[in-house]
């Protein structure tokens, strides 16, 4: 064969991944379980470049140059096993494949250890930006075996977005790596997504300004520290009037958030990790509660608000923006916090600063800040926290006042802002000298003598509560 690389699943990402393949100069072996699709894309876009039409999967492994890399693009689950499964006895040692899709990456690292006992390489690749990023460069978080990305990996670059020139796409490290990156890349999204309704609600609720006139103070903010693409996009959305009523399309949209499930995965790895992502969490839990019409209708009548005057402050809008900013960088602090409690996991060396690298152009959160979260885990530097960073401790501190103000205010009105309220819980338990989780640890040794240490020692004690409540040396059980 002399096909460079090999795309099976040509629903929208494979064929639009396929066609960016071929628009660099590669020949692209194309395959779909559906013929019908196969020929579809060849009819349309059949002059893009070079493709080998193939119909069974045989023809397919059999047009591949050696070692062969075999993308699949399928839907994720059950259907990427079934078709490695087939694949399997086709392919030679060395060759590669590829999975593209959104997968789990615990289903990434189970189908890596099968096939590299097969002699075959198994690259799990997050695959972020879209349709739209799939075609013209998307951000690419490629896992899997060091010596598979050398041969992979330049063609993975090329088709890959670029910042300044540098391609989105690096080796991120073995297995499941690169699915977990995109993984919580998704998560962060959807946190991005929320603060941005919050701030939404709030200069709607709180500041009575009209989706019109918010579509221009979003530009505006865009200009400045919030600058990203999904800032650009809500002035969009925002700006847009619904054809058939003249109303704004916001007020036309059913206001219950649906998800796909990489912001719920994230979420569960985070509660094994013990990793406090509250923003993300929060996140996924406002789209869940947003779905539950039924109960949200009986509330309307149940529940009352309970609010009193309010007194909105002047600088409201300013300071919502400030809010905004404050929570999204808790949100991408505990994000980054998560993947460096991954990696000791999973045992891989994962740089922050090239992870965040990658996610300056292709994907949906896309933004200038990602630049100077790279520069901020520049080797040497490597803060235990991203908000310990001199640049963001300093910008953070900034915001504070305002975000309180904000957080206040919200819950004085009843508007619910769960992830800028969660985010500065989680600032505020960060820095807080003593918490009161040394309560927590007494109650703990009270009713199920589960131990504590003392703060002027070593050792693990149980006080005999039930009894004269003395102190005794205990083993560590717990
Ligand atoms: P879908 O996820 O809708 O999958 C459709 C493809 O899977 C078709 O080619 C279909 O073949 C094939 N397929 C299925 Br379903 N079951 C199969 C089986 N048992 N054997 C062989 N082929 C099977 O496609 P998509 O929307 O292009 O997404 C592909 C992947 O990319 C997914 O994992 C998705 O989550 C991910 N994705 C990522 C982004 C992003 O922004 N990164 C966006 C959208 C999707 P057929 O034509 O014969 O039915």
């Amino acid at each position: 064969g002399t096909a460079q690389i090999g795309v099976t699943g040509l629903a929208v990402m494979g064929a639009n991944l396929a066609r960016n393949f071929a628009k660099h100069g590669y020949t692209v072996a194309l395959h779909n379980r559906t013929q019908a699709k196969t020929d579809d894309l060849l009819a349309r876009h059949g002059d893009d470049g070079n493709f080998v039409r193939t119909e069974t999967l045989e023809e397919f492994v059999q047009a591949l140059e050696r070692p062969r890399r075999v993308l699949i693009m399928v839907k994720a689950g059950a259907p990427v096993d079934a078709v490695i499964e087939q694949l399997v006895p086709l392919l030679e040692k060395d060759d590669i494949i590829i999975d593209g899709g959104n997968s789990l990456y615990l289903d990434t690292i189970r189908r890596e250890k099968d096939l590299a006992a097969k002699g075959l390489h198994f690259v799990g690749v997050g695959v972020s930006g879209g349709e739209e990023g799939a075609l013209n460069g998307p951000s690419i978080m490629p896992g899997g075996s060091k010596e598979s990305y050398q041969s992979l990996g330049p063609m993975l670059e090329d088709i890959s977005a670029k910042y300044n020139g540098e391609p989105c796409c690096a080796w991120i490290e073995t297995d499941g790596a690169g699915h977990f990156v995109k993984m919580v890349h998704n998560g962060i999204e959807y946190s991005d997504m929320q603060v941005i309704g919050e701030a939404y609600d709030l200069l709607r609720s709180g500041a009575g300004i009209e989706p019109a006139e918010q579509a221009k103070v979003f530009t505006e903010w865009n200009t400045g520290q919030l600058n990203s693409f999904l800032i650009e996009i809500t002035a969009e959305v925002l700006g847009h009037v619904d054809a058939r009523t003249g109303k704004p399309f916001v007020d036309v949209v059913v206001d219950s958030a649906g998800q796909k499930g990489t912001g719920r995965w994230t979420v569960i790895a985070a509660l094994e990790l013990g990793s406090p992502v509250s923003g993300i969490a929060e996140s996924v839990f406002a789209r869940g509660l947003s779905s539950q019409r039924d109960q949200r209708a009986v509330a309307q009548d149940t529940l009352i608000a309970g609010t009193g005057d309010v007194q909105v402050p002047e600088t409201f809008v300013d300071d919502v923006r400030q809010a905004l900013y404050a929570s999204k960088l808790v949100s991408y602090a505990q994000g980054l916090d998560m993947l460096d409690l991954a990696g000791k996991q999973y045992d891989w060396d994962l740089k922050l600063d090239k992870i965040a690298s990658l996610w300056r152009a292709g994907c949906i959160i896309r933004a200038e800040l990602l630049d100077d979260i790279m520069k901020a885990y520049a080797p040497g530097n490597e803060p235990k926290n991203l908000l310990f960073a001199p640049a963001f401790a300093k910008a953070i501190g900034e915001a504070v006042p305002a975000w309180r103000r904000v957080v206040a205010t919200a819950a004085q009105l009843g508007i619910p802002t769960p992830v800028f309220s969660s985010t500065l819980a989680y600032y505020d338990g960060l820095r807080r000298d003593r918490l009161p989780a040394a309560l927590t640890q007494g109650l703990r040794d009270l009713f199920g003598a589960h131990t504590y240490n003392r703060i002027d020692g070593e050792g693990t004690f149980h006080t005999l509560w039930g009894e004269d409540k003395s102190e005794i040396e205990a083993e560590d059980t717990h």
